[in-house]
């Protein structure tokens, strides 16, 4: 018997779409009494109170809603936001997906349900089982678990195993997980940050030396001014307002670039201080430029146009620090007004306008997200982005640097800590010489080629430290059949998701402790370690009881895979499960920066990593400079259709859906909506909450997403945007980012087909 087909998509439902205006205010008492409700729902009074007393605490555990980082010296009682509560009040739920579940549903049925009934459902609190062809999972034992994947991997052929991490994943579990993965013998070391910021890692690695940001959050104190581009923080990054806020204090200004004006950066109010709740909050920022999608590189373009005619460049920082300036000016002058102003949707006098503030500017940060990342050009945009503070001095200068702002709450320290599918040379030799093997020289794939590989029957098992790989890539429809094609696909989770039922020939869910719980091992209770956007490593302990009694932690889990594979020839793996130290250890002797790293992570707040062109500024490039690097104008050609962004609600955390609202843009009831300009839907002759079709054309093939209700919204003529992941079916595997592979997630031609 073989099992029926399973939906690789969240059903569509009949949704009854209510448009409002967005609100005025955000955050203040809305989002505290959101938060409470949310715990309550989830989890009850006291366990709520208990999660949101010790959340982003000296001594408790690290918020896994973002990567933002916490006050250096000052934390209040409530050190979170909304949407952080939303992300550990579901996973402290105590709602139970226990082996019953999974007898009384088959994974087909399972299948036709929502991804936010899915996630409703509650911890996973027992290792499954789903067999070939079988149609439901089973309970396993552990051993029996870690033996089918120790029988499934043939170290004769390690390029045909894969193992991808998610960045909610600690320091120690993914320092063993990379390490893991070089025993085997491959760099096949797909992660989130593939998807995510590896355009930020690439340019930023070219431009700077240092794939990182280069700021403190007390820069934002001492900061003139701050752009704020292709981000959106009030829905995901909440605390990073507060910052904005004190930057405003202070006597800066904020400047946001974004193609629709979302609603947090018009007024905020600080949840967490009384005063503001009552006040009218902060207008968060001074002018808005509305970019049109993709226009950024344009635009930014524009901006050091004006420097150069205003001639307020930094002369003696560009002297002494930069390589490649008298190529960029060339580049400049050749770059024509005409295709800034046509690319970027802003006229010249706008743009001069901004330009002239820019030129004024003494202390500048710039911060980014995925408005930024996910497109064709991203790398040479965030290199323009660069080029433009570069020529102001803005490093290694208190209030001026790079923010890119980081998403999971330790997608920065996973990538620190080894796992990337191209290391170094002195990371692989100092993995060797610490572990006694030989780590495998040539790169693994990143995500887009796990899938192009896996399509292609070239990989055999897939093990995932955490997420939800199927829903996150681009082009659901070709990433569930690659998927399937593999013979044995692992998750190591907390709770249910697509990709639990989309699964490779056999499948296990091994299900593991969350940032809440008590890590108890034979020495005593553990912490694990996480570093946030800033750079700075930090200890997260949790401190509830764990969900089920049979979960283990996600360094345990890598341990006994390694241990069950090579027993302890030559990596004792078990010595490192029964104390967490040992690991530390390990990762000082590897990684630079890392000195006395089981003395300075017990210090309150933690460290930061050393970052050259905050330190010095120095460089290391090859040239030792910091480099001025000219590309091509560029941007997405809209000419056979509507450029479409896949953005997040303000109830998502990436795949996790915990609602059906985005409060701050006015849409209510319905996911699957699309916003449009009201001019391009009367030229349409589209009427508000009509249902459309999308279909986007790529290389010759066509990709169909159906019911799509039409908002009429503030947004640049010819964009339009949805959400991820329902989306996601319409992004080719093949659009991805120069250099950086990342599917083009923010700029996808579509066609809009009336029903
Ligand atoms: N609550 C919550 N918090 C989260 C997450 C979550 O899903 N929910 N996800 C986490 C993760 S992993 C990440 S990476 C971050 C993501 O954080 P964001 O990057 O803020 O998330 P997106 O919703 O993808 O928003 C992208 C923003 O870029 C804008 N944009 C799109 N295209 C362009 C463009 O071409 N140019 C410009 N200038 N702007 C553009 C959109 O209008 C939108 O405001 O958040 C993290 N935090
Ligand atoms: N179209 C489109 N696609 C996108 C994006 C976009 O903007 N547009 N954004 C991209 C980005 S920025 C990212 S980062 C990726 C996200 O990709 P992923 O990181 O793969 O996806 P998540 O939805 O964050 O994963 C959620 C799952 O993680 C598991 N989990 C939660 N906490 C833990 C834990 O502590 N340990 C373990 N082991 N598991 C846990 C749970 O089972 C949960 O269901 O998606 C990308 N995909
Ligand atoms: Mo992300």
């Amino acid at each position: 018997m073989s099992r029926s087909p399973v939906r690789a998509t969240t059903p569509i439902e009949e949704e009854k779409l209510i448009i409002k205006n967005p609100p005025k205010n955000v955050a203040g008492l809305k989002a505290v009494a959101n938060s409470f409700k949310i715990g309550i729902r989830e989890t009850g009074v006291s366990k709520t109170l208990k999660t949101m007393r010790s959340v982003n605490r000296f001594d408790g555990f690290d918020c896994p809603g973002c990567a933002w980082p916490d006050p250096d010296n000052h934390r209040s009682g409530f050190e979170f936001c909304e949407n952080g509560a939303k992300a550990f009040a579901t996973e402290a739920t105590n709602s139970r997906v226990t082996p019953q579940f999974f007898s009384q549903y088959s994974v087909t049925a399972l299948s036709e349900q929502s991804d936010m009934w899915l996630d409703k459902q509650g911890r996973i609190t027992q290792p499954m089982f789903l067999d070939t062809n079988a149609t439901h999972y089973t309970p396993i034992e552990w051993n029996h678990a870690f033996e089918i994947i120790s029988d499934s991997i043939n170290l004769g052929s390690p390029e045909r195993v894969a193992l991808y991490t998610s960045g909610r994943c600690s320091n120690e579990a993914a320092f063993l997980w990379g390490t893991l993965a070089r025993q085997i013998g491959t760099n096949n070391l797909p992660d989130c940050s593939n998807m995510c910021h590896e355009s930020s890692g690439v340019a930023l690695s070219r431009s700077i030396g240092i794939g990182k940001g280069t700021v403190t959050l007390d820069d934002f104190n001492h900061a003139d001014l701050v752009i704020v581009v292709g981000q959106n923080p009030g829905t995901n990054h909440p605390r990073m307002l507060s910052a904005l806020s004190s930057c405003k204090r202070n006597g800066g200004s904020v400047l946001s670039i974004n193609p629709l004006e979302e609603a947090a950066m018009k007024r905020f109010k600080h949840p967490q201080e009384i005063l503001g709740m009552l006040g009218r909050g902060t207008q968060i920022a001074d002018d808005h430029i509305p970019v049109r999608i993709n226009g950024d590189s344009a635009l930014f373009k524009g901006f050091a146009k004006v420097i150069l005619e205003n001639d307020t460049q930094n002369h003696d920082f560009i002297q002494s620090n930069t390589n490649g300036y008298n190529d960029f000016v060339n580049h400049l002058h050749q770059t024509e007004w005409d295709d800034i102003v046509s690319m970027s949707g802003i006229s010249k006098d706008r743009i001069k306008e901004i330009g002239n503030i820019i030129s004024n500017s003494k202390s500048m940060i710039v911060c980014w997200a995925m408005g930024i990342t996910q497109h064709k050009n991203s790398v040479s945009t965030i290199h323009d982005i660069v080029n433009l503070l570069l020529m102001g001095g803005h490093f290694g200068r208190q209030g001026a640097g790079v923010c890119p702002v980081r998403g999971h709450s330790n997608v920065q320290g996973d990538r620190t800590v080894g796992i990337n599918h191209h290391p170094s040379e002195s990371f692989l030799s100092a993995i060797d010489t610490e572990f006694g093997i030989t780590s495998p020289r040539n790169s693994g794939v990143d995500t887009v080629q796990l899938i192009q590989g896996a399509l292609e029957n070239e990989i055999d098992v897939l093990l995932c430290m955490g997420g939800n790989l199927l829903s996150a890539m681009s082009d659901t429809k070709a990433t569930a059949e690659a998927i399937s094609n593999i013979g044995l696909t692992v998750q190591i989770s907390t709770k249910l998701n697509r990709s639990h039922l989309v699964t490779g020939k056999r499948a296990l869910i091994l299900p593991c402790l969350g940032r809440t719980e008590i890590d108890e091992q034979e020495t005593g209770n553990q912490f694990v370690s996480v570093e946030n956007s800033m750079g700075i490593v930090h200890s997260s302990t949790g401190g509830l009881k764990p969900a089920s009694k049979f979960l283990k932690s996600e360094v345990a889990i890598a341990c006994s895979i390694g241990n069950v594979l090579f027993r302890s020839n030559p990596i004792n793996w078990t010595s490192y499960i029964s104390n967490y130290d040992l690991i530390r250890d390990s990762i000082e002797r590897v990684i630079p920066g890392f000195e006395d790293y089981n003395i300075r992570v017990r210090e309150q707040g933690g460290f930061y990593l050393p970052n050259g062109p905050r330190d010095g500024p120095t460089w290391k490039t090859p040239s030792g400079s910091a480099e001025f690097i000219s590309t091509e104008l560029s941007s997405i050609d809209n000419s056979d259709g509507y450029v479409m962004m896949t953005i997040r609600s303000h109830d998502q955390y990436n795949t996790t859906i915990y609602g059906m609202d985005d409060r701050y843009r006015g849409i209510y009831k319905a996911r699957r909506i699309v916003l449009m300009n009201p001019i391009d839907m009367e030229n349409e002759g589209i009427s508000p909450s009509e249902e459309i079709d999308l279909v986007s054309k790529f290389s010759g093939i066509e990709r169909y997403a159906e019911q799509w209700k039409v908002v009429p919204y503030s947004i640049p003529r010819g964009n339009i945007a949805t959400y991820f992941p329902e989306a996601n079916v319409l992004i080719p595997l093949d659009s991805v980012a120069d250099s950086s592979n990342t599917p083009t997630s923010k700029s996808v031609v579509v066609n809009i087909i009336r029903r």
